[in-house]
């Protein structure tokens, strides 16, 4: 076997629609016999032929070292071996399989017959009844052999050799595990004569005259021509050339319009659906159908965590279905073509797709990419074959608007050759590569984590005036609209920053959009010892060479469970805007849908007072088109009073009337909001006896002046802590701040995570008690000085007047500054009235709503892969916190606060590598914070915006707290 070429594969018919045709077919999919070898000089010769009795199983399709054989590995840009190209290292795992099987004879009774391979990483040599067939390159791509001449009645024997790295491995170095094997389906495919070969059906659609374009080019074996037939339309013609077709409506991605066509011959009949769109860059604006169109996106890899990418319908579905709920309508199909039948439900489901070429070189980065095969003449056929693959497999989706070369593989002459062949067979469709920085052979101007002052930079400079002195490249470039194809980096904690990208997105019409990178969660589940099961990155396999967690950086986790992520960002693209202006007289409804104007939506608003709906009703909004806007006016018993004691809320929501296939009617697609703080009373101060043990219901230890318990309950605190359990971005660095150690550095040199607290004096007044400490930093001299003072308020509560005054030593931001306080117990759950229900922090925000939560102790912080710190809900005024050892009620007299409830302390989370080694502490962990830093987005992208950053400074608070007897 020949690992170390430069070459595409051999051997196999010319790359062609994938069809769906009445001609038989039969699965080779199942159990075949399987052994590996540890490098190829040590596989067995006789692997074609010899016996298999020790051989043991795999299931195909199936990655083997998912199977217990080997185990999975993990890196993203670093290559697993020497960059050596073209050579693997000679510890490569090497896969033989075989299948003894007995064609059908529905198979058998036509001449022709196919052996197609859907997916086999990475390289393979392909045998038949011991006659070589040929070799595969290009691991998620098709590959088809005409195996007419071999097959033969009774038991044929199929061999397969997999070489788990090759040459293909220098192309195919995306960010994602090492998975090797035959992962996609095995087909035999009998080929009727006169049957149909190829298919390239380009459905276009005129806007001026609204008319739909057929161009039909069927590619009849033995010559001939095939017909077409669209029975929904009384159409039988000639399948050939261009018909144009009145009557017909277009498709877009808000209004999936497909028609079902068939192509017949006289042996076979092959059938498909169209869907009438023009793409078009028109005065740098993306536009389909005539209309500017806005991406939603997110990339999309293919992952089970236990299965890696072998395909499953039923997941497919459910996980697109999983994003037309939360708004998404694009995806890039990160970074090879997915499972074919991915497409057919991009089309049916409604997305735009960037379809993206099995190719990324960006192991040779690490190299200066010195050697990169994107420049090498040698691997030129290699680099067509694979974009040819991926054009002819897909080519006649309506979904696929852009096809795009890769990802990463720097620039070169062979990429510029994949764009030349694509726009030459297809120029329906855009060319997108990040890669090529001066855009000479893309239609788009792609970038990945631009930073939020670049996106608008880039946004402006199309609407200035032309400059003279523009190279002719610059000025071709100031042609095309804008895309981020990956920005807002999902891994922990985040993405903060998704706001302020999207207004600039709609800010500009050059700009069209971007795709969130990812999401999904690419961690693989394994048993563990306790009979429950364990979610691992890179390096849990003993990888030499891995990059860690960056494999877990999803919207939603490896189970497809929504991270809050997902929810922020369904806020921020939903495709209805509702502001509801603050005198609650009127509220705005923008449709930002391309398409659909809001005739299948309602609008339906409530007002909720300190938690019980005083009113309630429909609007009914005037007729409102495309991108464009409505005001209505609010009903009265909609408005506020100032009778709320925590908080008075209008809330306008706009709801789907109708049934669709990924949401029931009644979906919530947007919401808008106006929060009238509440005034609550402040309770009188009771007499009480003032010591240096406490006051009320508050009881003190002397050494520190904090709590220790409060009516029954054990509690201590209020301790000032500034710093979090480092969020992934906290321990990158952003690109914006480069000139800086990234924030968890910054803090654990500035011993924010370490602070120390000194009690200055405990002076008891009359009905009062005043604890001043100074909370300090070791090593350095910076401080915060905090000054509580204690007062009884009845009914066993207390109440806190807090004043925090950090000195001038600050040098670094701070996490947050807040009150932390510990519980006895583990905890049971919250009851907050405040910003939820998911989690939020100033640059998270945009998904949460003011409401009354209850969070089950599963919600109350994320379960991420690696911990670190999460679960705050910003703009609380009311809390109840419930724990084993009792209930603790907190309100805020004067403004709210953040709060976070955790099992676990931050130490214990920095310290922690996975979630499963966190045990239970037996404590609750309580934060009030009166500030807090954003989160941003740093482990790929710009940190946190200086707007939503936290530099030292002053801050108070008053608030009540009181032990309650937790209901049993
Ligand atoms: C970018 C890659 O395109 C993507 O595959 C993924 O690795 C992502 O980063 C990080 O998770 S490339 C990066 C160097 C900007």
């Amino acid at each position: 076997m020949r690992i170390a070429t430069t070459r595409p594969g051999s051997g196999t018919i010319a790359p062609r629609a994938r069809l769906r045709s009445d001609a038989p077919e039969q699965s080779l999919d199942g159990n075949w016999r399987f052994r590996v070898s540890p490098s190829l000089r040590s596989a067995p010769a006789d692997w074609r032929d010899g016996d298999t009795a020790r051989w043991g199983t795999v299931e195909v399709p199936g990655h083997w070292n998912l199977q217990g054989y080997g185990s999975p590995a993990y890196s993203n840009v670093q290559m697993p071996f020497p960059v050596d190209p073209p050579f693997p290292p000679d510890a490569n795992p090497i896969g033989d399989y075989r299948l003894d099987f007995t064609a059908s004879a529905a198979v058998l009774a036509h001449g022709r017959r196919l052996l197609r391979f859907d997916g086999i990483e990475s390289a393979a040599e392909i045998w038949l009844n011991d006659t070589l067939v040929g070799t595969t390159r290009g691991s998620r791509l098709t590959h088809e052999f005409d195996v007419s001449g071999l097959l033969m009645e009774g038991v044929n024997r199929l061999a397969v050799r997999v070489a788990q790295f090759s040459d293909a491995t220098y192309l195919e170095n995306q960010d994602m595990w090492w998975l090797p094997g035959i992962f996609r389906s095995v087909t035999l495919l009998a080929r009727p004569d006169g049957g149909i070969a190829d298919l390239f059906v380009r459905a276009d659609w005129d806007h001026h005259a609204s008319e739909g374009i057929l161009d039909v080019a069927a590619e009849v074996d033995g010559g001939g021509v095939a017909r077409l037939v669209i029975e929904e339309l009384g159409v039988d013609v000639p399948a050939t050339g261009s018909l144009r077709l009145a009557g017909v409506e277009p498709w877009n991605a808000e209004h999936p319009r497909l028609y079902d066509v068939e192509i017949r011959t006289g042996t076979e009949t092959v059938s498909l659906q169209v869907g009438f769109r023009r793409v078009e860059v028109r005065d740098a604006r993306l536009l389909v159908n005539g209309s500017p169109i806005m991406l939603r996106g997110v990339n999309r890899h293919e992952h089970r965590p236990r299965h890696g990418r072998v395909f499953d319908a039923t997941v497919a579905r459910d996980e697109l279905l999983l994003m037309k709920r939360h708004n998404i309508n694009a995806v890039r199909t990160s970074h090879y073509p997915p499972h074919p039948d991915v497409l057919d439900l991009f089309d049916e489901l409604g997305f735009w797709v960037i379809d993206e070429c099995d190719l990324e070189t960006h192991g040779f980065e690490h190299v200066g990419w010195r050697g990169n095969p994107s420049t090498d003449p040698a691997w030129r056929d290699a680099f067509l074959d694979r974009m040819q693959r991926t054009v002819h497999r897909d080519k006649n989706h309506p979904s696929v608007i852009m096809w795009s070369l890769g990802n990463e593989s720097h620039v070169g002459a062979n990429l510029e050759a994949m764009a030349r062949w694509a726009k030459s067979v297809d120029p329906s469709r855009l060319i997108h590569y990040e890669g090529d920085r001066e855009s000479r052979y893309v239609d788009v101007y792609s970038r990945m984590y631009a930073s939020h002052d670049e996106v608008r930079e880039i946004g402006e400079e199309v609407l200035r005036p032309a400059r003279f002195d523009a190279t002719p490249a610059e000025a071709h470039r100031l042609t095309l609209p804008f895309l981020q194809c990956e920005f807002a980096h999902a891994m922990g904690t985040g993405p903060g920053g998704l706001e302020e990208y999207w207004d600039l997105f709609e800010a500009y019409p050059r700009h069209a959009g971007g795709f969130v990178w990812e999401w999904i969660e690419q961690g693989i589940t394994v048993d563990g010892p306790d009979g429950g099961s364990r979610t691992l990155y890179g390096g849990d396999f003993g990888e030499a060479v891995h990059d860690g967690n960056f494999v877990i950086d999803g919207l939603v986790d490896a189970d497809r469970n929504p991270r809050p992520g997902l929810l922020h960002y369904a806020a921020v693209i939903a495709p209805v805007v509702i502001d509801v202006d603050p005198g609650r007289t009127s509220v705005r409804i923008a449709n930002r849908f391309d398409f659909l104007d809001l005739g299948h939506i309602r609008l339906q608003w409530s007002r909720v007072v300190d938690g019980a709906v005083t009113a309630s009703g429909t609007l009914t909004a005037p007729p409102c088109g495309p991108r464009e806007a409505v005001t209505l006016e609010l009903p009265d018993a909609g408005r506020s009073d100032a009778s709320a004691e925590v908080a008075d809320v209008l809330t306008v929501e706009a709801v789907t009337t109708a049934d669709s296939p990924w949401a029931g009617a009644g979906h919530v697609l947007a919401s808008g909001q106006h929060v009238r703080e509440g005034r609550p009373p402040v309770p009188p101060r009771v007499a009480a006896e003032a010591t240096e043990e406490g006051i009320g219901a508050a009881r003190f230890d002397v050494a520190t002046g904090g709590l220790v318990r409060l009516g029954d309950l054990e509690i201590t605190g209020p301790i000032v802590g500034v710093w979090r359990a480092p969020t992934d971005n906290d321990r990158d660095q952003g690109t914006d701040e480069l000139d800086l150690p990234r924030y968890a550095e910054r803090w654990r040199a500035a011993g924010m995570d370490r602070t120390v607290t000194r009690l200055i004096d405990v002076q008891p007044g009359l009905d009062e008690v005043v604890v001043r400490t100074r909370t300090g930093t070791p090593i350095l001299d910076s401080a915060i000085d905090a000054t509580v003072r204690w007062s009884a308020v009845g009914d066993g509560a207390v109440r806190l007047d807090v004043e925090l005054e950090p000195n001038a030593a600050w040098t670094t931001e701070w996490a947050r500054l807040g009150l932390d306080l510990v519980l006895a117990g583990e905890p049971l759950g919250a009851d907050l009235a405040g910003y939820g229900p998911m989690h939020s922090y100033p640059d998270l925000r945009s998904g949460a709503r003011f409401g009354w939560w209850h969070l089950d102790p599963s919600e109350l912080t994320v379960d991420n892969v690696k911990p670190q710190e999460s679960g705050s809900r910003i703009g609380v005024r009311d809390a109840r916190i419930v724990t084993e050892g009792g209930t603790l009620h907190v309100s805020a007299l004067d403004h709210s606060f953040a709060l976070t409830v955790s099992r676990h302390s931050r130490q214990t989370l920095a310290a922690a590598a996975h979630n499963w080694e966190l045990t239970p502490e037996g404590r609750t962990f309580v934060s009030i914070d009166l500030a807090q830093s954003g989160v941003g987005t740093a482990t790929c992208g710009p940190g946190v915006l200086p707007r939503h950053r936290l530099p030292a400074r002053p801050a108070a608070i008053s608030l009540i707290l009181r032990h309650e007897r937790t209901p049993d």
